[in-house]
Protein backbone atom coordinates (compact mmCIF):
# COMPACT_ATOMS: atom_id res chain seq x y z
CA UNK A 1 0.00 0.00 0.00
CA UNK A 2 1.33 3.18 -1.21
CA UNK A 3 1.14 6.57 1.65
CA UNK A 4 -0.83 8.68 1.74
CA UNK A 5 -3.44 6.12 1.65
CA UNK A 6 -5.29 6.91 -2.22
CA UNK A 7 -8.62 8.74 -2.20
CA UNK A 8 -9.44 7.30 1.48
CA UNK A 9 -12.55 7.88 2.83
CA UNK A 10 -14.10 8.02 6.46
CA UNK A 11 -16.56 5.65 7.03
CA UNK A 12 -19.15 8.35 7.28
CA UNK A 13 -18.50 9.20 3.17
CA UNK A 14 -19.93 6.12 2.15
CA UNK A 15 -23.37 5.85 1.78
CA UNK A 16 -25.42 3.25 0.25
CA UNK A 17 -25.86 5.34 -3.10
CA UNK A 18 -22.04 4.37 -3.82
CA UNK A 19 -23.32 0.84 -4.46
CA UNK A 20 -20.37 -0.91 -6.70
CA UNK A 21 -18.21 1.55 -5.88
CA UNK A 22 -14.53 0.91 -5.51
CA UNK A 23 -13.34 2.63 -2.27
CA UNK A 24 -9.95 2.56 0.19
CA UNK A 25 -10.72 3.18 4.13
CA UNK A 26 -8.10 2.84 6.78
CA UNK A 27 -9.02 2.93 10.44
CA UNK A 28 -8.02 0.28 13.91
CA UNK A 29 -10.14 -3.44 14.02
CA UNK A 30 -12.94 -2.58 16.28
CA UNK A 31 -14.28 -5.47 16.54
CA UNK A 32 -14.62 -9.02 15.11
CA UNK A 33 -17.10 -11.40 14.25
CA UNK A 34 -16.89 -14.80 13.36
CA UNK A 35 -20.53 -16.25 12.32
CA UNK A 36 -19.07 -19.60 10.47
CA UNK A 37 -19.73 -18.92 7.01
CA UNK A 38 -19.00 -15.17 6.81
CA UNK A 39 -16.63 -12.96 9.13
CA UNK A 40 -17.22 -9.27 9.75
CA UNK A 41 -14.66 -7.19 10.46
CA UNK A 42 -15.55 -3.46 12.14
CA UNK A 43 -13.36 -1.11 11.01
CA UNK A 44 -12.81 2.34 13.04
CA UNK A 45 -11.73 5.85 12.23
CA UNK A 46 -12.52 8.99 13.69
CA UNK A 47 -16.12 9.41 12.35
CA UNK A 48 -17.62 6.23 13.02
CA UNK A 49 -17.69 2.39 11.88
CA UNK A 50 -17.57 0.06 8.19
CA UNK A 51 -18.74 -3.20 8.27
CA UNK A 52 -16.20 -5.48 6.17
CA UNK A 53 -17.96 -8.60 5.29
CA UNK A 54 -15.66 -12.08 4.21
CA UNK A 55 -18.23 -14.54 2.80
CA UNK A 56 -15.93 -17.79 3.22
CA UNK A 57 -17.23 -19.19 0.18
CA UNK A 58 -16.90 -16.16 -2.42
CA UNK A 59 -13.89 -14.60 -1.10
CA UNK A 60 -10.31 -16.24 -1.43
CA UNK A 61 -9.01 -18.32 1.44
CA UNK A 62 -5.88 -16.54 2.23
CA UNK A 63 -7.72 -13.42 2.57
CA UNK A 64 -10.55 -14.95 4.68
CA UNK A 65 -7.69 -16.11 7.27
CA UNK A 66 -5.78 -13.04 7.46
CA UNK A 67 -9.07 -11.05 8.24
CA UNK A 68 -9.72 -13.81 11.05
CA UNK A 69 -6.33 -13.66 12.31
CA UNK A 70 -5.79 -9.69 12.31
CA UNK A 71 -5.65 -8.86 16.03
CA UNK A 72 -8.47 -6.43 17.37
CA UNK A 73 -6.87 -2.69 17.37
CA UNK A 74 -4.15 -3.13 14.52
CA UNK A 75 -4.45 -0.88 11.91
CA UNK A 76 -5.85 -1.68 8.49
CA UNK A 77 -6.26 -0.47 5.06
CA UNK A 78 -8.86 -2.38 2.97
CA UNK A 79 -9.76 -2.20 -0.49
CA UNK A 80 -13.26 -3.25 -1.64
CA UNK A 81 -16.15 -2.61 -3.10
CA UNK A 82 -19.28 -0.95 -1.25
CA UNK A 83 -22.49 -2.97 -1.15
CA UNK A 84 -26.10 -1.42 -0.07
CA UNK A 85 -27.04 -3.08 3.56
CA UNK A 86 -29.36 -1.87 5.87
CA UNK A 87 -28.30 -4.14 8.87
CA UNK A 88 -24.75 -2.58 8.53
CA UNK A 89 -23.80 1.19 10.18
CA UNK A 90 -24.27 3.92 7.23
CA UNK A 91 -26.03 0.84 5.53
CA UNK A 92 -23.20 -0.43 3.70
CA UNK A 93 -21.03 -3.03 3.55
CA UNK A 94 -17.28 -3.63 1.83
CA UNK A 95 -16.36 -6.67 0.02
CA UNK A 96 -12.94 -6.24 0.14
CA UNK A 97 -10.45 -7.34 -2.32
CA UNK A 98 -7.02 -6.07 -0.59
CA UNK A 99 -6.89 -6.22 3.57
CA UNK A 100 -3.38 -4.32 4.31
CA UNK A 101 -2.22 -4.83 8.01
CA UNK A 102 -0.16 -1.43 8.06
CA UNK A 103 0.51 -1.90 12.24
CA UNK A 104 -0.06 -4.87 14.05
CA UNK A 105 -1.56 -4.40 17.93
CA UNK A 106 -0.42 -6.34 20.85
CA UNK A 107 -3.01 -9.41 22.18
CA UNK A 108 -3.15 -7.60 25.40
CA UNK A 109 -4.97 -4.66 25.33
CA UNK A 110 -4.79 -2.38 28.21
CA UNK A 111 -8.17 -1.19 27.73
CA UNK A 112 -11.19 -2.18 26.20
CA UNK A 113 -12.19 -0.12 23.51
CA UNK A 114 -15.88 -1.31 23.00
CA UNK A 115 -17.18 0.70 26.13
CA UNK A 116 -17.87 -2.99 27.12
CA UNK A 117 -15.72 -3.39 30.40
CA UNK A 118 -15.34 -0.08 32.40
CA UNK A 119 -12.09 0.99 33.25
CA UNK A 120 -10.69 3.45 36.76
CA UNK A 121 -9.70 6.64 35.92
CA UNK A 122 -5.94 6.10 36.21
CA UNK A 123 -5.89 3.08 34.22
CA UNK A 124 -7.38 5.15 31.18
CA UNK A 125 -4.80 7.79 31.64
CA UNK A 126 -1.71 5.86 31.61
CA UNK A 127 -3.25 4.73 28.39
CA UNK A 128 -4.15 7.81 27.19
CA UNK A 129 -3.83 7.39 23.38
CA UNK A 130 -6.01 4.43 23.68
CA UNK A 131 -8.50 5.97 25.86
CA UNK A 132 -9.23 8.31 23.39
CA UNK A 133 -10.34 6.01 20.74
CA UNK A 134 -13.62 5.35 22.93
CA UNK A 135 -16.33 6.99 21.85
CA UNK A 136 -17.21 8.61 24.88
CA UNK A 137 -13.33 10.05 25.25
CA UNK A 138 -13.10 11.16 21.95
CA UNK A 139 -16.22 13.22 22.27
CA UNK A 140 -14.96 14.98 25.09
CA UNK A 141 -11.72 16.32 22.99
CA UNK A 142 -13.72 17.29 20.09
CA UNK A 143 -15.96 19.14 22.03
CA UNK A 144 -13.15 20.72 24.19
CA UNK A 145 -11.65 21.73 20.29
CA UNK A 146 -15.43 23.43 19.52
CA UNK A 147 -15.32 25.32 22.72
CA UNK A 148 -11.91 26.63 22.45
CA UNK A 149 -12.90 28.12 18.48
CA UNK A 150 -16.25 28.98 19.71
CA UNK A 151 -14.37 31.26 22.45
CA UNK A 152 -11.98 32.54 19.66
CA UNK A 153 -14.76 33.33 17.43
CA UNK A 154 -16.74 35.26 19.90
CA UNK A 155 -13.78 37.75 20.73
CA UNK A 156 -12.64 37.89 17.23
CA UNK A 157 -16.37 39.57 16.42
CA UNK A 158 -15.98 41.74 18.75
CA UNK A 159 -12.62 43.29 17.83
CA UNK A 160 -10.42 41.49 20.17
CA UNK A 161 -6.32 40.78 19.10
CA UNK A 162 -5.12 37.78 20.53
CA UNK A 163 -1.54 37.36 22.49
CA UNK A 164 1.14 35.41 23.69
CA UNK A 165 2.62 36.13 26.87
CA UNK A 166 5.83 34.16 28.41
CA UNK A 167 5.52 30.95 30.36
CA UNK A 168 8.74 31.01 31.92
CA UNK A 169 8.63 34.69 34.75
CA UNK A 170 9.89 35.93 37.29
CA UNK A 171 7.89 36.89 39.60
CA UNK A 172 3.75 35.96 41.41
CA UNK A 173 0.58 37.11 40.63
CA UNK A 174 -1.82 35.39 42.22
CA UNK A 175 -0.56 35.40 45.92
CA UNK A 176 -1.68 32.96 47.84
CA UNK A 177 -1.35 29.66 45.04
CA UNK A 178 2.14 28.09 45.29
CA UNK A 179 4.61 29.03 42.45
CA UNK A 180 6.59 26.21 40.79
CA UNK A 181 10.66 27.03 40.89
CA UNK A 182 12.94 26.69 38.21
CA UNK A 183 16.21 26.84 36.78
CA UNK A 184 16.80 29.75 34.39
CA UNK A 185 20.41 29.43 33.72
CA UNK A 186 22.07 31.32 36.72
CA UNK A 187 19.11 32.64 37.86
CA UNK A 188 15.97 31.72 39.86
CA UNK A 189 12.70 31.50 37.41
CA UNK A 190 8.85 30.29 38.03
CA UNK A 191 6.13 29.07 35.77
CA UNK A 192 3.14 31.09 34.78
CA UNK A 193 0.77 31.10 37.29
CA UNK A 194 -0.97 33.56 35.31
CA UNK A 195 -0.76 36.12 32.81
CA UNK A 196 -2.09 38.86 34.42
CA UNK A 197 1.07 41.08 34.63
CA UNK A 198 1.59 40.60 31.18
CA UNK A 199 -2.19 40.96 29.95
CA UNK A 200 -2.24 44.71 31.66
CA UNK A 201 0.89 45.68 31.16
CA UNK A 202 -0.63 45.27 27.00
CA UNK A 203 -2.86 47.77 27.90
CA UNK A 204 -0.69 50.27 28.05
CA UNK A 205 0.63 49.22 24.49
CA UNK A 206 -2.61 50.39 23.04
CA UNK A 207 -3.73 47.23 21.65
CA UNK A 208 -6.72 48.43 23.86
CA UNK A 209 -9.00 44.61 23.44
CA UNK A 210 -6.64 41.52 24.43
CA UNK A 211 -6.81 37.87 24.78
CA UNK A 212 -4.66 34.57 25.30
CA UNK A 213 -5.47 31.23 25.94
CA UNK A 214 -2.71 29.31 27.48
CA UNK A 215 -1.85 27.08 30.02
CA UNK A 216 -1.16 28.50 33.88
CA UNK A 217 1.01 26.45 36.49
CA UNK A 218 -0.32 25.95 40.49
CA UNK A 219 1.59 24.21 42.58
CA UNK A 220 -1.45 23.23 44.15
CA UNK A 221 -0.44 20.48 46.59
CA UNK A 222 -4.19 19.21 47.15
CA UNK A 223 -5.34 16.50 45.38
CA UNK A 224 -9.18 17.44 44.41
CA UNK A 225 -11.40 16.46 41.57
CA UNK A 226 -11.33 20.82 40.53
CA UNK A 227 -7.51 21.37 40.55
CA UNK A 228 -4.50 20.90 38.08
CA UNK A 229 -1.06 21.74 38.20
CA UNK A 230 -1.34 22.50 34.72
CA UNK A 231 -4.20 24.43 33.53
CA UNK A 232 -5.60 26.05 30.57
CA UNK A 233 -6.90 29.83 31.06
CA UNK A 234 -8.53 32.20 28.98
CA UNK A 235 -7.83 36.08 29.85
CA UNK A 236 -9.05 38.58 28.88
CA UNK A 237 -7.99 41.92 29.29
CA UNK A 238 -10.20 45.26 27.97
CA UNK A 239 -9.08 49.15 28.07
CA UNK A 240 -11.52 52.08 28.64
CA UNK A 241 -14.08 49.89 30.39
CA UNK A 242 -15.24 49.29 34.51
CA UNK A 243 -15.67 45.28 35.99
CA UNK A 244 -19.41 45.42 34.72
CA UNK A 245 -18.65 45.25 31.01
CA UNK A 246 -16.35 42.54 31.45
CA UNK A 247 -18.92 40.66 33.40
CA UNK A 248 -21.13 41.32 30.40
CA UNK A 249 -18.96 40.14 27.95
CA UNK A 250 -18.14 37.05 30.21
CA UNK A 251 -21.87 36.10 30.70
CA UNK A 252 -22.39 36.19 26.54
CA UNK A 253 -19.31 34.47 26.16
CA UNK A 254 -20.16 31.62 27.94
CA UNK A 255 -23.89 31.69 26.52
CA UNK A 256 -22.25 31.48 23.47
CA UNK A 257 -20.36 28.38 23.75
CA UNK A 258 -22.91 26.51 25.04
CA UNK A 259 -25.41 27.59 22.31
CA UNK A 260 -22.65 26.14 19.43
CA UNK A 261 -21.59 23.15 21.59
CA UNK A 262 -25.40 22.69 21.97
CA UNK A 263 -25.67 21.94 18.48
CA UNK A 264 -22.73 19.05 18.14
CA UNK A 265 -24.83 15.58 17.28
CA UNK A 266 -22.14 14.18 19.94
CA UNK A 267 -23.20 15.85 22.64
CA UNK A 268 -26.08 12.87 22.51
CA UNK A 269 -22.66 10.16 23.02
CA UNK A 270 -22.25 12.00 26.41
CA UNK A 271 -25.96 11.57 27.31
CA UNK A 272 -26.34 15.06 27.90
CA UNK A 273 -29.08 17.95 27.17
CA UNK A 274 -27.29 21.08 26.92
CA UNK A 275 -29.30 23.86 28.46
CA UNK A 276 -28.09 27.09 26.76
CA UNK A 277 -27.90 30.11 30.48
CA UNK A 278 -30.10 32.53 30.38
CA UNK A 279 -28.59 35.91 30.60
CA UNK A 280 -27.80 37.75 32.36
CA UNK A 281 -26.67 36.06 35.21
CA UNK A 282 -27.47 36.68 39.07
CA UNK A 283 -25.69 38.93 40.99
CA UNK A 284 -25.35 38.57 44.53
CA UNK A 285 -22.60 40.71 46.77
CA UNK A 286 -19.85 39.02 48.93
CA UNK A 287 -21.80 39.93 52.06
CA UNK A 288 -25.13 38.50 50.40
CA UNK A 289 -23.51 35.26 49.90
CA UNK A 290 -22.13 35.20 53.65
CA UNK A 291 -25.72 35.48 54.88
CA UNK A 292 -26.50 32.50 52.80
CA UNK A 293 -24.24 30.63 54.00
CA UNK A 294 -24.70 31.19 57.52
CA UNK A 295 -28.53 31.23 57.19
CA UNK A 296 -27.91 27.44 56.20
CA UNK A 297 -25.51 26.96 58.70
CA UNK A 298 -22.36 26.82 58.14
CA UNK A 299 -19.47 28.70 59.45
CA UNK A 300 -17.89 31.17 58.04
CA UNK A 301 -16.59 34.88 59.06
CA UNK A 302 -16.74 38.11 57.11
CA UNK A 303 -13.14 38.49 55.05
CA UNK A 304 -12.77 34.56 54.42
CA UNK A 305 -12.54 33.32 51.62
CA UNK A 306 -15.48 30.65 50.30
CA UNK A 307 -14.65 27.30 51.41
CA UNK A 308 -15.68 24.21 49.27
CA UNK A 309 -18.89 23.12 51.55
CA UNK A 310 -19.74 27.12 51.37
CA UNK A 311 -19.90 27.13 47.59
CA UNK A 312 -21.99 24.12 47.22
CA UNK A 313 -24.54 25.42 49.70
CA UNK A 314 -24.60 28.64 47.72
CA UNK A 315 -24.92 26.54 44.47
CA UNK A 316 -27.58 24.40 45.66
CA UNK A 317 -29.83 27.58 46.75
CA UNK A 318 -29.15 29.40 43.74
CA UNK A 319 -28.93 26.39 41.24
CA UNK A 320 -27.45 28.36 37.94
CA UNK A 321 -24.65 30.33 37.24
CA UNK A 322 -24.36 33.58 39.32
CA UNK A 323 -21.58 36.14 39.48
CA UNK A 324 -20.25 37.41 43.53
CA UNK A 325 -18.72 41.13 43.94
CA UNK A 326 -17.79 43.21 45.76
CA UNK A 327 -15.41 40.67 47.46
CA UNK A 328 -13.55 41.76 50.95
CA UNK A 329 -10.17 43.62 49.58
CA UNK A 330 -7.89 41.25 51.57
CA UNK A 331 -8.82 37.85 50.20
CA UNK A 332 -8.35 39.56 46.46
CA UNK A 333 -4.48 40.51 44.65
CA UNK A 334 -3.36 43.59 44.67
CA UNK A 335 -4.03 44.66 41.21
CA UNK A 336 -8.24 44.60 42.12
CA UNK A 337 -9.37 48.50 42.59
CA UNK A 338 -10.57 48.90 45.72
CA UNK A 339 -14.35 50.37 46.35
CA UNK A 340 -14.15 53.63 47.57
CA UNK A 341 -14.45 54.21 51.29
CA UNK A 342 -14.54 50.42 51.70
CA UNK A 343 -12.69 47.45 52.33
CA UNK A 344 -14.14 45.68 49.50
CA UNK A 345 -12.79 45.88 45.77
CA UNK A 346 -14.40 45.91 42.49
CA UNK A 347 -13.42 41.89 41.78
CA UNK A 348 -15.91 39.39 40.79
CA UNK A 349 -15.80 35.66 40.24
CA UNK A 350 -17.97 33.80 38.19
CA UNK A 351 -19.89 30.28 40.13
CA UNK A 352 -21.26 27.44 38.68
CA UNK A 353 -23.32 25.76 40.90
CA UNK A 354 -20.96 23.19 41.52
CA UNK A 355 -17.24 25.53 41.25
CA UNK A 356 -15.91 28.66 40.74
CA UNK A 357 -15.18 29.55 37.27
CA UNK A 358 -13.61 32.58 36.22
CA UNK A 359 -12.82 35.33 38.51
CA UNK A 360 -11.78 39.17 37.35
CA UNK A 361 -11.98 42.82 38.31
CA UNK A 362 -11.22 46.58 38.04
CA UNK A 363 -8.03 47.32 37.73
CA UNK A 364 -6.24 49.51 40.16
CA UNK A 365 -4.29 51.50 36.89
CA UNK A 366 -2.83 54.29 39.18
CA UNK A 367 0.79 53.76 39.76
CA UNK A 368 1.07 55.36 42.96
CA UNK A 369 -2.29 52.98 44.42
CA UNK A 370 -0.90 49.96 42.61
CA UNK A 371 3.04 50.28 44.08
CA UNK A 372 1.06 50.48 47.75
CA UNK A 373 -1.27 47.50 47.37
CA UNK A 374 1.87 45.25 45.97
CA UNK A 375 3.96 46.19 49.67
CA UNK A 376 0.88 45.57 51.72
CA UNK A 377 0.67 42.59 50.57
CA UNK A 378 4.55 42.08 51.75
CA UNK A 379 5.63 41.87 48.56
CA UNK A 380 8.43 43.73 47.16
CA UNK A 381 8.00 46.86 44.91
CA UNK A 382 11.42 46.08 42.93
CA UNK A 383 10.39 42.80 41.73
CA UNK A 384 7.18 43.99 40.29
CA UNK A 385 9.46 47.39 38.32
CA UNK A 386 9.32 46.23 34.79
CA UNK A 387 5.54 45.69 35.72
CA UNK A 388 4.74 48.67 37.68
CA UNK A 389 6.57 50.98 34.76
CA UNK A 390 4.03 50.22 32.47
CA UNK A 391 1.69 52.44 34.76
CA UNK A 392 3.91 55.54 34.58
CA UNK A 393 3.72 56.33 30.92
CA UNK A 394 0.02 56.30 30.37
CA UNK A 395 -2.24 53.75 31.50
CA UNK A 396 -5.97 53.36 30.80
CA UNK A 397 -8.39 52.32 33.22
CA UNK A 398 -8.97 48.57 32.31
CA UNK A 399 -10.85 45.66 33.60
CA UNK A 400 -10.66 41.45 32.72
CA UNK A 401 -10.98 38.17 33.73
CA UNK A 402 -9.70 34.71 33.46
CA UNK A 403 -11.63 31.55 32.71
CA UNK A 404 -10.54 28.27 33.26
CA UNK A 405 -11.01 25.71 30.28
CA UNK A 406 -11.11 23.03 32.05
CA UNK A 407 -13.60 23.91 34.74
CA UNK A 408 -16.08 25.74 31.97
CA UNK A 409 -15.76 21.97 30.28
CA UNK A 410 -16.26 19.64 33.28
CA UNK A 411 -19.38 21.88 33.92
CA UNK A 412 -20.72 21.80 31.25
CA UNK A 413 -20.41 18.30 30.20
CA UNK A 414 -21.58 17.20 34.41
CA UNK A 415 -18.43 15.97 34.36
CA UNK A 416 -17.00 15.05 38.06
CA UNK A 417 -13.50 15.47 37.96
CA UNK A 418 -11.61 17.77 36.00
CA UNK A 419 -8.77 15.22 34.97
CA UNK A 420 -11.13 13.70 32.08
CA UNK A 421 -11.01 16.93 30.05
CA UNK A 422 -7.41 17.28 29.95
CA UNK A 423 -5.60 15.13 27.49
CA UNK A 424 -2.26 14.49 29.56
CA UNK A 425 -3.43 15.64 33.13
CA UNK A 426 -0.83 17.07 35.15
CA UNK A 427 -0.90 16.13 39.23
CA UNK A 428 0.72 16.14 42.07
CA UNK A 429 1.40 11.95 41.08
CA UNK A 430 1.18 12.25 37.59
CA UNK A 431 4.23 13.72 35.22
CA UNK A 432 3.79 10.66 32.42
CA UNK A 433 2.10 10.13 30.25
P1 LIG B 1 -7.75 32.77 39.37
O1 LIG B 1 -6.57 32.44 40.18
O2 LIG B 1 -9.09 32.77 40.05
O3 LIG B 1 -7.61 34.24 38.73
O4 LIG B 1 -7.80 31.81 38.12
C1 LIG B 1 -8.74 31.99 37.09
C2 LIG B 1 -9.48 30.71 36.80
O5 LIG B 1 -8.55 29.70 36.38
C3 LIG B 1 -9.02 28.43 36.81
N1 LIG B 1 -8.00 27.81 37.66
C4 LIG B 1 -7.76 26.48 37.72
N2 LIG B 1 -8.30 25.44 37.09
C5 LIG B 1 -7.84 24.21 37.36
N3 LIG B 1 -6.85 23.96 38.25
C6 LIG B 1 -6.26 24.99 38.93
N4 LIG B 1 -5.28 24.72 39.79
C7 LIG B 1 -6.72 26.32 38.68
N5 LIG B 1 -6.38 27.53 39.14
C8 LIG B 1 -7.17 28.42 38.51
C9 LIG B 1 -10.30 28.66 37.60
C10 LIG B 1 -10.19 30.11 37.99
O6 LIG B 1 -11.44 30.70 38.20
N6 LIG B 1 -5.34 36.63 37.22
C11 LIG B 1 -6.64 36.16 37.66
C12 LIG B 1 -7.71 36.36 36.62
C13 LIG B 1 -8.03 37.82 36.35
O7 LIG B 1 -8.32 38.54 37.32
O8 LIG B 1 -8.00 38.21 35.16
C14 LIG B 1 -6.53 34.70 38.06
O9 LIG B 1 -5.61 34.00 37.70
O10 LIG B 1 -11.39 28.46 36.71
Amino acid sequence: MKLPIENRKYSNEITEDDDGERVNIAGWVHEKRDLGGVFFLIVRDREGFAQVTLHKKTIGKELFEQAKKVPRESVVAITGTVKGEQKAPNGYELIPERIEILSEASHVLPLDITGKVGAELDTRLDARFMDVRTERTKHIFIIRSQVLKAIRDFLDARGFIEINTPKIVSAATEGGTALFPITYFEREAFLNQSPQLYKQMLIASGLDSVFEIAPIFRAEEHDTTKHLNEASSVDVEVAFVSDKEVMKLLEELIASVYSKVALYPGISKLNLQLEVPKVPFRRITYDEAIELILEAGEQIEWGEDLSTPAEHILGKTIGELYFITDWPRAIKPFYAQPTEGKDTCDAFDLMHPRLELASGSQRVHSYELLKENIESKGLSAESFEFYLNAFRYGMPPHAGWGLGVERLLMSMLEIDNVREVVLFPRDRRRLVP
